[in-house]
């Protein structure tokens, strides 16, 4: 509500502003940056742009262009492909907010080649608001392609406004609403076809104000408004109600999605049909057989087959049939729609899940094995044609023989990886070529069986196996029926064979089939990441199961041994269940059926690991939609803040400027905002925001999944009042922030471990959270903090304490105190080049260096050099940020990985690279403001985030990367400082104090030390 005042004032400001000031500034994309990032200000000259400016987003050639991915962005006029000789385009989508104060222009200037304009939206929630005409080709040509997503303009959508301008629209989803009336209007229905169109498909439509429909059925007969192509037609409507005229595509694509998917294998017998609605669908006829010509040819009247189910007014269709195993089957479904016009579906197929299955995993061993002919050759394929039917009559590699001079009997024996429900064996018998004259194969066999290796049953009596005919293509001829009887090994005994000569025996190949008794297709995947804590474990049933036994635990070995806990269930689902956080848990489900024997078939051991932790608030989904408008979502009605009553409450969160976001888009800590709490409690005595903990993420109970802290990420601003308590409540009991006030200045993201136990408040219910400030003594100031990535966590709390680091280690230390001296006591002293002058520092002095010729030369020394570890920490301040780097600690000599460059680099962030790669700070540092910097460096390093740490006053501030390439530092130039004078020079433009070079890798407890702290603090997770 107040924000809309705001709005309503600032507009007239604007408008004010418009009519006295004649010279609109405009900012051009550059794309210089590389990324496509609308909100990356490189990529823009002279800046990004800000509201009541003009963008212009064309060059002559291609570049990468703007991507607006959500966030709010305010401007004037839009051009894309504005001048001659242009091309551009924009893209609009992840439910960003653009807001055009003026014309949405695209391909505008006479001349050759036509400039071209592209705009692409999509993204449910993306919006574009135009307060004039989108211009779509006016001399050149204009293209708008549409998935999702809201375009408005108050005006009207003008295509191909000149005779030589030329415009498509492609809807395929969203809506364009248009003010104007008319509201479309095109140059090509005054006679050049083809030049311009619109074509609405899918869930696109066009929303008009008033009613147009005869304006719209000129459009749609002239072929400006075609529906799917041209394929389908174009409905035009209007609703007196709502005083709307509405346009919609007609006709399009039938059914889809269908669920078996198409020629899916393995479906079970009582299958569920499930698809896509077809566009416009009313009603569905649903046609199922086994033969695809059959299920393509039939119509509700001609029904050759018998295979028209019916009309349903779902998009699911239960088959009443109990399928046949192995089948292949058909289907097909009709959209029917509101006029009765029928949209023929495709014909999808399954095949239904086989009777039984080959086992895998098999181990054969034999009584004795000729040389090249073991036992293995029976179960490995070999000799098999690419079919797998018909086995060869080679012997050497393809088939097993027993050895001749051993004593009798000869076995053959396959061991299998578990216990299974066993249905057939084929056997292929000997088939050597000389089969028909020898006989080697067997011919009386005792097969026998045991589910645990030790106790063998007989099946049957005596066997006889048939003689193969020692030819090539033999396809088996033997097959045994084990009715399923549970068995781990098979030995096959040959009491003959067909020769009677040798007291050799042979076998080509043998497969055995299993009944799918056991639970499989777990979901999750065995060793899915990231599974949710309230996770359904679900898998597909083992054949005659009746109710499923779910283990389930932490601890593997007892879900191993079955002493885990279980459930019992009769769906093939298990929960949903409570998992704790960031922990690996093991399942496995045993199938049972009492009526069976065996009554229990242990199932596949499974695992998944959980997610780590639980988000309250990434302040990620909220825009600038205006309250009471579709998709709106301000953060300002979620959290409560001060605004209407700043005396009591001095908080406000979201920027207020109108026409600017209200979220901030470049300090984030996590997706692509956070949001400013603005707190002022120089008149008010506290400043806070409070959430309904049931409107957000994680839910109200925070007793579960082994939560133990509420995490709060902030970042501060230098000028921050500091008299300040900040806190947070839960159902109003609060807790305070127990580190360093002083934190509150802090830029970087730093987080405050709130331990919930603590607070002492019913954890299963939490309804209410507020995050504040509040006068620390009698008097308050001001200030913003940035907050982000609030969430619940599992771990327990880490602090860092800082420590001293005293002298051990300290190779140089330079204190500027009115001279270059050395204090570490090894005299490493420097000299002043150029013109540094001594200025007040950070610790006394400090030396102030003009980026122009200023340094500090240490004459003889090399620094620590080899692949040793070292640490170089400062304090600096500077506001450049610019072309040039700027050295703070140089040293080795001029080839990669032999160098140290310390430095500020041209993004304002703190770098340290060895001449091939480098490690980065997450934060630029140029604020004015005095910063502690230092890095660490392992020994034997890699230049990457493992080995190489970038702290920031105090703070870990490294963006983790990996690069091979190693430290190895070689003595050329001396240590400078503020300057690189191998290259480029790279001066040094700000003021360094207290420069200290370690031969260790520093803790960052002694780092915080350095950097001036003096209390615990968090260590981030
Ligand atoms: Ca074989
Ligand atoms: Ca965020
Ligand atoms: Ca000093």
């Amino acid at each position: 509500m107040r924000r809309k005042m705001i709005y309503i004032i600032s507009f007239v400001l604007v408008v004010g502003l418009v009519t006295n000031v004649t010279v609109v500034r405009a900012t051009d994309w550059s794309g210089a940056a590389g990324d496509g990032d609308w909100m990356n200000p490189s990529n823009w000259s002279p800046i990004l742009p800000v509201a009541g400016e003009r963008v212009d987003i064309e060059n002559a050639t291609p570049l990468i262009w703007p991507i607006l991915d959500g966030g709010t962005v305010n401007c004037g006029e839009v051009r894309i492909a504005y001048v001659g000789n242009s091309v551009g385009e924009l893209t609009v989508t992840g439910g960003a907010v653009l807001n055009v104060v003026g014309e949405l222009r695209l391909g505008r200037q006479e001349s050759i080649p036509t400039p071209l304009g592209y705009l692409y939206i999509s993204g449910e929630t993306t919006t574009i608001n135009v307060t004039e005409l989108i211009e779509c080709g006016r001399h050149g040509k204009g293209i708008i392609v549409m998935s999702g997503g809201y375009l408005h303009s108050d005006a009207e959508l003008q295509l191909a406004y000149r005779f030589d301008g030329s415009a498509e629209v492609h809807l395929s989803g969203g809506t364009i609403d248009l003010g104007g009336n008319p509201g479309i209007t095109a140059y090509a229905n005054d006679g050049v076809p083809g030049t311009a169109f619109i074509d609405i498909s899918g869930n696109g439509k066009i929303t008009l104000a008033g009613n147009q429909v005869s304006n719209i059925e000129t459009l749609i007969n002239d072929g400006i408004i075609i529906g799917y192509g041209g394929e389908g037609t174009v409905s035009v409507t209007f609703d007196g109600t709502t005083n709307t005229t509405m346009i919609v595509g007609l006709g399009g694509p039938s059914t889809s999605e269908p669920d078996p998917a198409d020629e899916q294998t393995d479906v079970q017998r009582d299958v569920v049909l499930i698809w896509k609605p077809g566009t416009g669908a009313v009603t569905h006829d649903v046609y199922f057989g086994t033969s695809l010509e059959d299920v393509n040819n039939a119509t509700t009247a001609i029904d050759a087959g018998n295979i028209y189910q019916g009309s349903v007014n779902t998009n699911i269709y239960a088959v009443t049939e109990r399928l046949e195993f192995g089948r292949t089957y058909y289907w097909r479904v009709d959209a029917v729609d509101a006029s009765n016009m029928v949209n023929k579906g495709n014909v999808w197929s399954f095949t239904v899940e086989f009777f039984a299955y080959p086992v895998e995993n098999i181990v054969a061993t034999a009584s004795s094995s000729e040389e090249g002919k073991g036992a293995e050759n029976t179960i490995n394929g070999s000799g098999l044609d690419e079919s797998g039917f018909l086995h060869g009559s080679d012997s050497v590699g393809n088939m097993w023989l027993s050895s001749g001079d051993v004593a009798q009997p000869t076995w053959i024996e396959y061991e299998f990886d578990r216990a299974y429900k066993l249905h057939e064996m084929w056997v292929w018998n000997s088939n050597d070529s000389l089969e028909s004259l020898i006989g080697l194969g067997f011919k009386d066999v005792t097969i026998e069986y045991s589910a645990n290796g030790t106790d063998f049953v007989t099946l049957g009596t005596t066997h006889e196996f048939a003689r193969a005919p020692g030819k090539p293509d033999y396809a088996h001829d033997i097959t045994i029926d084990f009715g399923g009887v549970a068995a781990k090994h098979i030995r096959l005994t040959a009491n003959s064979n067909w020769g009677g000569i040798f007291s050799q025996f042979g076998l080509s190949e043998v497969r055995f089939f299993s009944l799918p008794v056991f639970a499989r297709t777990p979901s999750p995947a065995p060793g899915a990441p990231d599974v949710d804590v309230d996770v359904t474990l679900s898998w597909k049933a083992g054949r005659e199961a009746s109710t499923h036994e779910v283990y389930l635990s932490t601890d593997e070995q007892a879900v191993i041994d079955g002493t885990a806990e279980v459930a019992t269930v009769i769906e093939t689902t298990h929960g949903p269940l409570n998992l704790d956080l960031n922990t690996t848990y093991y399942w496995r489900v045993d199938e049972v059926n009492e009526a069976e024997t065996p009554t229990t078939w242990q199932g596949d051991f499974w695992n998944l690991s959980t997610q780590e932790y639980l988000v309250v608030e990434d302040f990620e989904s909220y825009n600038d939609i205006p309250a009471g408008e579709e998709g709106s979502n301000l953060v300002y009605v979620m959290w409560k803040d001060g605004f209407d009553n700043p005396t009591v409450n001095g908080s406000t969160i979201g920027y207020t400027e109108a026409f600017q976001p209200s979220m901030e888009a470049s300090i984030v800590y996590d997706g692509k905002q956070s949001v400013p709490l603005f707190y002022d409690n120089r008149v008010a005595a506290y400043s806070e925001v409070t959430a309904n903990v049931a409107d957000l993420q994680a839910g109200q109970d925070w007793s579960k999944h082994g939560i133990k802290a509420l995490t709060l990420q902030f970042y501060g601003d230098p000028n921050n009042s500091v008299n300040e308590q900040m806190y947070v409540k839960l159902n109003g009991s609060k807790v305070t922030y127990d580190g360093d006030a002083e934190n509150l200045k802090g830029i970087g993201w730093q987080i405050w471990y709130i331990d919930l136990a603590s607070i002492g408040v019913s954890l299963s219910n939490v309804t209410e959270l507020s995050i504040g400030f509040e006068r620390i003594g009698a008097f308050g100031g001001q200030g913003v903090v940035y907050l982000d990535g609030i969430r619940l966590y599992s771990y327990n709390r880490q602090v860092i304490t800082p420590e001293d680091p005293g002298r051990t280690g300290l190779q140089a230390h330079y204190e500027f105190e009115g001279t270059y001296n050395d204090s570490s006591g090894n005299a490493h002293h420097g000299t002043g080049m150029g013109n540094p002058t001594f200025v007040a520092g950070k610790v006394g002095q400090a030396i102030n260096l003009r980026g122009l010729n200023d340094y500090v030369e240490i004459t003889g020394y090399k620094g620590v050099l080899g692949p040793n570890a070292f640490s170089i920490t400062t304090w600096v301040k500077t506001t450049y940020i610019g072309d040039d780097p700027q050295e703070i600690v140089y040293y080795g000599t001029h080839g990669d990985g032999q160098r140290c460059e310390f430095r500020v680099h041209t993004d304002g962030r703190i770098r340290m690279g060895n001449g091939a790669g480098q490690v980065e700070s997450v934060t630029a540092m140029t604020d004015g403001g005095w910063h502690h910097l230092a890095a660490t460096i392992k020994e034997n390093a890699t230049n990457s985030s493992s080995d190489v740490r970038i702290y920031l006053d105090g703070q870990d501030d490294t963006q983790e990367s990996t690069d091979p390439d190693a430290f190895n530092l070689v003595a050329d130039w001396d240590v400078t400082i503020g300057y690189r004078p191998s290259q480029n020079d790279r001066f040094f433009m700000g003021e360094i104090d207290d420069v200290r070079i370690y031969d260790r890798a520093l803790s960052q407890e002694e780092i915080a030390w350095l950097a001036g702290r003096t209390k615990a603090f968090d260590k981030p997770f």
